[in-house]
């Protein structure tokens, strides 16, 4: 694909769950492209994918692939970023990484649009996603903390098999027909598929998401708690998390409990979240109103409601924060970081 003006772009990982939608989001937004490079491993290589009404032939990743390459979004697995994603600054591209390479590298802006845009500016070629579960967290809290100053976070999450890539969605239906069908299910990707023993997610709750740690905590859980506090520029701030599997293809949902330094009124939260950039206030009760997945998937926006205040802590706020993870959570961060990159006018229109 090659226009006249615009911007040279590669999707890393383009057949994968994440890349998918990557591409329907530079889609959408109507990105400024005058190329666009898919790439995938050598397993793919030669299929094509569909992109503004044209076929465009999926390419092997390798360094020379990057080559012109001015924007390139890795999803991809944080080995292939690892590799690649050096060649490709090389090359003079500013790389957009979804996996977990480098987000904590303190040479690396973790950034959020709507929290911390000003970050993207001190990049050294690579700017990091945060993980799906942080993104939606922080985009609700960052209005109520610019107000009230967060001294603590607990949140509990309810995450959907998406985030695991396609075969985990596969796997969610599969074991679904099966279970109803009465028929064997199979167990080969959950929780960890790289992990010998699975379990059955189909009509069950997970929790475990990624490996467990020496701290026993999960690492989905510690990307939470060390990303949220280098989003916000904070490690004063006190999180904790528990990360939950459950049986939904699209949508996390969280249950966020947050400490406010200073005292609150109900009406304020609200205003400031209705106000809310990329943020939709639903919570409605007496209509029985509240954000849920099903509602959230396909949506780029943060869906919040729920929202109480706690019985005992007199500056403690209870809401239910839901997004569709390979949405805000993934492809629509990276491609609005792009589209933030390309505003600010670091980078040049070839
Ligand atoms: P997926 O559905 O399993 O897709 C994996 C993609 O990576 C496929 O396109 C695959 O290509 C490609 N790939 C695998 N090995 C490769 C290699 N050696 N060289 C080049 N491409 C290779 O997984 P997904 O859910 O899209 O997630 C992909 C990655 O994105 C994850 O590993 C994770 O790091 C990141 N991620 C981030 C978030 C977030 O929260 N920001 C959420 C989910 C995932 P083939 O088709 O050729 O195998
Ligand atoms: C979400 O490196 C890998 O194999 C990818 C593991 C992974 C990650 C990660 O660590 O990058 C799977 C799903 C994530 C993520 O966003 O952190």
């Amino acid at each position: 694909m090659e226009n006249q003006t615009g911007y040279h772009v590669a999707v890393v990982g383009a057949t994968g769950a994440v890349g998918e939608q990557m591409l329907k989001m530079l889609e959408q937004r109507q990105f400024p492209l005058k190329s666009l490079k898919v790439l995938a491993s050598a397993r793919s290589a030669g299929q094509k994918v569909a992109f503004r009404g044209e076929d465009i032939t999926v390419e092997e990743t390798t360094p020379e692939a990057f080559e012109g390459v001015q924007i390139a979004l890795f999803s991809a697995g944080g080995s292939v970023s690892k590799k690649f994603v050096p060649e490709a600054i090389k090359r003079g591209a500013v790389c957009i990484d979804n996996t977990s390479a480098y987000r904590m590298d303190p040479e690396v802006p973790l950034v959020v649009p709507e929290v911390n845009p000003d970050a993207m500016k001190q990049h050294n070629g690579v700017i990091a996603n945060p993980n799906c579960s942080t993104i939606q967290m922080v985009a609700a809290l960052k209005p109520l903390h610019d107000k009230f100053g967060m001294e603590r976070i607990i949140v509990s999450t309810y995450q959907a098999v998406s985030g695991a890539g396609a075969k985990a969605i596969a796997e969610l239906e599969n074991q679904s027909r099966a279970a109803l069908n009465g028929e064997e299910v199979k167990k080969e990707v959950l929780p960890v598929s790289s992990l010998p023993k699975h379990h059955q997610i189909a009509f069950n709750a997970i929790p475990q998401i990624d490996v467990f740690l020496d701290n026993g905590f999960t690492n989905e859980e510690m990307k939470m708690i060390r990303e949220t506090k280098k989003i916000f520029g904070n490690e004063d701030v006190a999180v904790s998390a528990t990360c939950v599997r459950i049986p939904v293809v699209k949508g996390h949902s969280e249950a966020v409990y947050v400490e406010f330094e200073k005292d609150f009124e109900l009406a304020d939260v609200r205003s400031l979240l209705e106000n809310a950039p990329g943020v939709v206030l639903v919570d409605n009760p007496e209509e029985q109103e509240y954000p849920m997945a099903l509602d959230a998937a396909d949506k780029i926006e943060v869906f919040v409601g729920r929202l109480r205040r706690d019985l005992d802590h007199p500056r403690g706020l209870h809401m239910w924060v839901v997004s569709d993870n390979l949405l805000k959570g993934a492809a629509w961060n990276a491609v609005q970081i792009a589209e933030e990159l390309v505003k600010s006018g670091l980078i040049e229109e070839k």
